[in-house]
């Protein structure tokens, strides 16, 4: 039986790769935060809670991964775990590079001397692109990340090719563009939209405030991309592959399809600062433009090219945005009866 060990297993992503390697007759181990509450919610909401074995973990602490790793006899190693909130790194900064910089060379490191032979995954992102310097972005694009996670993520990325490199481990990185799900968190802007829309359309009177509503993202189904993680494991040699769909939408754009599936019809006034969106069916309010959600520093076009991933992988994205955004907004809808 093959066995993975998981850094954020209790994640969006971390729950969606549990549970497609427990179909896959895996041993699935899992690090899990010493916090008064574990955060299990989503584990228990794929029903797979107690087919994991969940271990207590901080990336922030070398001891407790040269435990863990000594502990489990891992085939395959999947760091998933990070301060994942780009609006949020600027206020931690530090605690930003320790978590999601820091500790992908004290896991790597720690692999190399005690279980070599482990394969690795690294969670890295389109937020490396930061400011646009060519579209579509693919794994030869050059970086430039525009928050502190971004920043953090390029040196998790870069030490990961560099272990490949120096020490011949099998280490990956897979440069995933937003993925989203019903279990996305809720401070994320595609779940922020469809808890608001939902809570408008069962009757609530509270209209979504959000951000920039120009920034352009490129947004797959979390469950594909879990998918692609594990196959570039299972590749004869390690590489960096983008897993995107290619298509790129604003965050006005998802906000549509989302109020559309809820059978709402949108009418747009104001720009910028004073953008709002009223539902020509209920009269109500529902979007209104609050500068406080603005970024620092904005990444204002991502788009990538899955070729790599589709050619080596077989790998491709089965869910588009609109049908990412009625699944999201439907189950958010449902869950409030
Ligand atoms: P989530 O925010 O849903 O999950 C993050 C996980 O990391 C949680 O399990 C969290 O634990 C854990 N974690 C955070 N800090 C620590 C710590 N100090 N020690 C141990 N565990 C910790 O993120 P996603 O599932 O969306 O993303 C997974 C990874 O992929 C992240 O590294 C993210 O940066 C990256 N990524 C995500 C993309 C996306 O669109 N979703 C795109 C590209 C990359 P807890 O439950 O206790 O909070
Ligand atoms: P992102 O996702 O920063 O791309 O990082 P997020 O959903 O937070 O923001 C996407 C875009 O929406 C704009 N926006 C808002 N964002 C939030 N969160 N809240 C708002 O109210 C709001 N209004 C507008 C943002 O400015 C931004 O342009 C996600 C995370 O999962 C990272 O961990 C991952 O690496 C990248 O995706 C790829």
């Amino acid at each position: 039986m093959t066995t993975a060990f998981i850094t954020g297993i209790t994640g969006q992503d971390g729950s969606y790769l549990a549970k497609l390697l427990l179909e896959k007759g895996y041993e699935v181990h899992g690090g899990v935060r010493r916090i008064s509450q574990p955060e299990t919610v989503r584990l228990q909401q794929l029903g797979i809670l107690d087919q994991v074995h969940l271990h207590e973990f901080d990336l922030a602490e070398q001891n407790s991964i040269f435990r863990m790793i000594r502990k489990v006899e891992m085939d395959e190693f999947y760091n998933l775990a990070a301060q994942s909130f780009v609006g949020a790194s600027w206020e931690l900064p530090v605690y930003t590079a320790e978590v999601d910089a820091m500790s992908v060379v004290r896991i790597l490191d720690t692999l190399r001397s005690v279980r070599p032979e482990t394969r690795f995954y690294q969670a890295s992102t389109s937020e490396m692109f930061g400011l646009v310097q060519e579209v579509p972005q693919n794994e030869k694009t050059p970086l430039y990340p525009r928050s502190p996670y971004g920043v953090a993520k390029v040196y998790g990325h870069y030490i990961t090719m560099n272990y490949r490199e120096s020490f011949g481990m099998h280490a990956s990185s897979g440069i995933l563009f937003n993925h989203e799900s019903p279990l996305r968190g809720k401070e994320f802007v595609t779940r922020k939209i469809t808890l608001g829309l939902a809570a408008l359309a069962r009757g609530g009177n509270d209209a979504v405030e959000l951000g920039n509503m120009d920034a352009r993202r490129d947004w797959g189904f979390a469950g594909d991309y879990v998918e692609g993680m594990w196959r570039m494991l299972q590749q004869p040699t390690a590489d960096d592959y983008v897993l995107a769909t290619g298509v790129t939408s604003t965050i006005r754009e998802f906000f549509t399809y989302a109020a559309e599936a809820l059978g709402m019809d949108l009418e747009w006034t104001g720009e910028a600062e004073n953008e709002t969106a009223t539902d020509r069916v209920s009269g109500k309010l529902v979007m209104k433009v609050n500068p406080k959600f603005y970024r620092p520093a904005e990444v204002d076009l991502l788009i990538g090219d899955a070729t790599k991933a589709r050619e080596t992988l077989g790998w491709q994205p089965s869910v588009d945005v609109k049908g990412l955004a009625e699944m999201m907004a439907r189950l958010d809808y449902d869950a409030i009866a």
